[in-house]
């Protein structure tokens, strides 16, 4: 009885306005590691550089913004400071800032050249502010949150519509060897202020880490969560769970997380959905001699995070001229076009689909085509304004369950993007297992 209850409670766990619009108009945006490191080679600076050595003399993040358009993506999310302490902008609580680098004489502004280059181009805009200041003397001290507020605050209002913020966890020594205790619920109050619009990424946010770096999305995506994982979301909407196990060892990366079998919780459920990033190159900063990831491997990429019910960010380094590389611009250009030309036209767009809704947790939509059609891509989306409730599916080649070929699936939610190899004129997508009764589904064929 007590876990009957428990699955209409988590059926009906809901996004909020902003998630929503994230998963349905962005899902996939470009991630832009430019700081020192750029300069120095490193991936991780040390705080102690010299500013000076920032000269990206032919900045142009118009061709940043092209080459992001190119490959389909919708937004940008600049990297604003890195654990480095270096700030892209003029920022008046430090020197470690374009200030002090050569670019237009210590004037430059590398995140306002980027927001202006995101909205000429119809992008969205955001960035990431690691809490991970390996430069400012403050820093493990409780005044450092004031000063990391501080610059949170310049970013969020003197850049125009911010559409998603990126928290980066890690929280290493700062100069005085101390670590930092970083202030997240007061940092999400001034996003919730400043910026009502914004998602807010962390490991433990309401956009929350899927656990790898590598592209690698769960067999069964859950964007309902127990809270104790997402902590840093507030909107808790259900009431407190059962507790069948330890929450030590709770991680963004288990496969089965927010699955039944996992219920383990005890504070309740929150909506969060999981965001999948990934650099196009071994590293995250430019590198000389590294080549970005091959097509194949991109666009399965795309299709296991975006189709896999997961957001993409997918990380672009600028060189040290301020310029995609010209392999990674060539490179979006394709993914682009891939992307394009597989979906550019549902094959389902003059289909017939019947809803068998007899069994309200196991209904099954066949889709009827007025021809043979050869389909190499089934893509599912669930109502997720209403929740994510699909625990199983089964897509099967005929009509009337008529079994001639059967490809099976875990869960559906935002969007489930199934490869097939099919030459037929019906088929039915048959929900096997759902938490909650299941009204209609999208189905597009290509
Ligand atoms: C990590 C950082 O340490 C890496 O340098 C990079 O910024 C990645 C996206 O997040 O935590």
């Amino acid at each position: 009885m007590r876990f009957e209850s428990f699955l209409a409670e988590a059926a009906s766990v809901r996004p909020n306005k902003n998630q929503l619009r994230l998963l349905r108009e962005s899902p996939f945006y470009v991630f832009v590691h430019f700081s020192l490191n750029t300069f120095t080679d490193l991936e991780w600076g040390t705080g102690k550089e010299d500013p000076a050595v920032f000269a990206p003399m032919k900045l142009d993040c118009e061709q940043w913004a092209r080459a992001i358009r190119s490959a389909g993506a919708k937004g940008m999310i600049l990297t604003a400071k890195h654990h480095d302490g270096f700030c892209l902008w003029q920022s008046k609580y430090t020197e470690h800032c374009m200030k002090n680098s050569p670019y237009k004489n210590g004037k430059g502004d590398v995140v306002r050249e980027a927001a202006d280059a995101c909205r000429k181009y119809g992008l969205k805009f955001g960035f990431y502010l690691s809490p991970w200041d390996r430069n400012a003397a403050c820093y493990g001290t409780p005044e450092y949150n004031t000063f990391y507020e501080n610059q949170l605050t310049e970013l969020l209002t003197d850049y125009g519509e911010i559409f998603h913020v990126w928290f980066d966890g890690a929280c290493g020594e700062g100069p005085n060897g101390r670590k930092q205790e970083y202030d997240f619920k007061g940092y999400l109050d001034l996003i919730r202020k400043y910026q009502p619009d914004a998602t807010f990424f962390n490991d433990a946010g309401v956009v929350r880490w899927c656990g790898n770096e590598s592209g690698a999305s769960a067999h069964a995506q859950w964007s309902v969560v127990p809270h104790e994982l997402c902590f840093l979301n507030d909107e808790i909407q259900t009431g407190p769970g059962p507790l069948h196990g330890k929450l030590d060892g709770l991680y963004n990366s288990d496969d089965d997380l927010g699955s039944l079998a996992m219920d383990l919780y005890s504070e309740g459920l929150v909506f969060s959905p999981a965001e999948t990033d990934m650099s196009i190159r071994p590293g995250w900063f430019w590198h000389e001699n590294e080549e970005p990831h091959s097509l194949d491997r991109l666009f399965d990429t795309y299709i296991r995070t975006v189709g896999g019910n997961t957001t993409f960010n997918l990380n672009v380094p600028p060189n040290r001229d301020g310029l995609f590389d010209e392999r990674d611009v060539k490179r979006l250009a394709e993914l682009g076009e891939k992307i394009r030309s597989t979906f550019g036209r549902n094959l389902a767009g003059d289909a017939l689909v019947d809803a068998d809704l007899s069994r309200p947790t196991q209904p099954a939509f066949t889709v009827r085509l007025p021809e043979k059609r050869r389909i190499k891509y089934i893509v599912l989306s669930e109502d997720i304004e209403k929740g994510q409730r699909v625990e199983l599916f089964a897509i099967v080649e005929g009509a009337n369950r008529a079994v001639r070929a059967e490809v099976t699936g875990a869960t559906i939610g935002n969007k489930r993007i199934v490869p097939v190899d099919l030459e037929t004129d019906a088929l039915t997508v048959a929900v096997r297992a759902a938490r909650g009764p299941v009204e209609s589904l999208g189905i597009e064929l290509y």
